[in-house]
């Protein structure tokens, strides 16, 4: 083809997609100009509010979302005191494994699965996104491409509060999932862990924010569920499930009951209904409210939470049961919020 009449067809195709964008046709939410320059990031948990900060820094400076979502999620990857990374309760097994999941503005997506002794899963997720034609890597493949890719191999030793934890289940070894929610102090899959002060926390991060250039990125990091099954995945990193990100319409990410965020695609059906005009609130209401249909009576038994943000830069959350909590920093606020539930008590 000469080049002048490829310089044609591509000045033709820019000015349309410029005709379409400012007709609204082309792109869902449309940016507000307002939210230029005003970053947000939120994340799921009380140890979000550490793992803010640091994703405020990178969005403060300028940054890109995906350096903050990718730096504020390894916050709590290496935290003591958490239960995400490799200080995490191990499966039935006895061993840790790590599921983590990342997406950036332009829908490229990176995760991995079942990987064990690597600090930083949220990062080896982002190589295989940035390094490799793939979007998943499972096992002992993610663990090869992480040392290939020059992460260190960290010991095979559970943390003392995860071997206590441990120890203790093995006196029953009952497989039966406990939800996690603030109230139930329990040990079983699910089961909040212990803060070295007494506090309770949970076993994953979900990030999503959005950059002073109004792009939007989201990051998700878990141990899964603990004394789960050897070989068990949840939703985490499952793009779709654990975490969806469209650059036009807004952001969303899950914890809780992995099995059951996966049955209905959960973060992207939160992202599909705000492209149908609901507020992040009422996304996330109507995804819960499908799980607690699909599960019925069971739904009293499981937690799942969402929180998401959408172009306008507002933000929502909901969970099925009391007691979910989701922290937000701003230039105005740096906050938790309490997640409303559909259960109340
Ligand atoms: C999973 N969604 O592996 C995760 C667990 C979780 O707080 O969110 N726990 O199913």
């Amino acid at each position: 083809m000469s080049s002048r009449r490829k310089f044609l067809q591509t000045s033709l195709l820019s000015s349309i997609t410029i005709l379409l964008n400012k007709r609204g046709f082309a792109s869902g939410i449309e940016l507000n100009e307002s939210v230029k320059g005003n970053p947000i990031v939120i994340s799921t948990w009380d140890a979000g509010l550490d793992a803010n900060k640091a994703a405020w820094k990178v969005l403060n400076g300028g940054g890109r979302a995906l350096d903050a979502v990718e730096e504020g999620v390894k916050v709590t990857e290496a935290s003591r005191s958490c239960c995400v990374g490799l200080n995490a309760n191990p499966d039935r097994d006895g061993f840790v494994t790590l599921d983590a999941s990342i997406m950036d503005e332009s829908f490229n997506c990176g995760s991995v699965a079942f990987l064990e002794r690597i600090k930083h899963p949220i990062s080896v997720a982002r190589r295989v996104m940035e390094k490799t034609p793939h979007v998943m890597l499972v096992g002992s493949g993610a663990q090869q491409f992480a040392m290939a890719e020059g992460f260190q191999l960290e010991e095979q030793k559970l943390s003392p509060d995860a071997q206590d934890a441990y120890d203790k289940w093995l006196k029953k070894s009952e497989y039966k999932p406990v939800i996690n929610i603030e109230n139930q102090k329990g040990h079983g899959p699910f089961a909040p862990t212990q803060f070295e002060n007494g506090e309770w926390n949970h076993d994953t991060i979900g990030m999503v924010a959005m950059d002073a250039n109004g792009n939007l990125s989201g990051s998700c990091t878990t141990s899964g569920m603990a004394f789960k099954m050897r070989g068990r995945v949840g939703d985490s990193p499952i793009i779709g499930s654990g975490l969806f990100v469209d650059n036009e319409v807004g952001a969303c990410t899950a914890t809780g009951q992995g099995e059951d965020v996966i049955r209905i695609s959960g973060s992207h059906t939160v992202v599909e209904l705000m492209r149908q005009g609901l507020s992040p609130e009422q996304a996330c209401k109507k995804a819960i409210e499908r799980i607690v249909r699909i599960k019925k009576e069971k739904a009293k038994e499981i937690q799942v939470a969402f929180i998401a943000l959408n172009k306008k830069g507002e933000v929502g959350a909901y969970a099925i049961q009391k007691g979910f909590s989701y922290a937000i920093r701003n230039k105005s606020n740096e906050k938790l919020i309490p997640g409303k539930s559909w259960f109340v008590s």
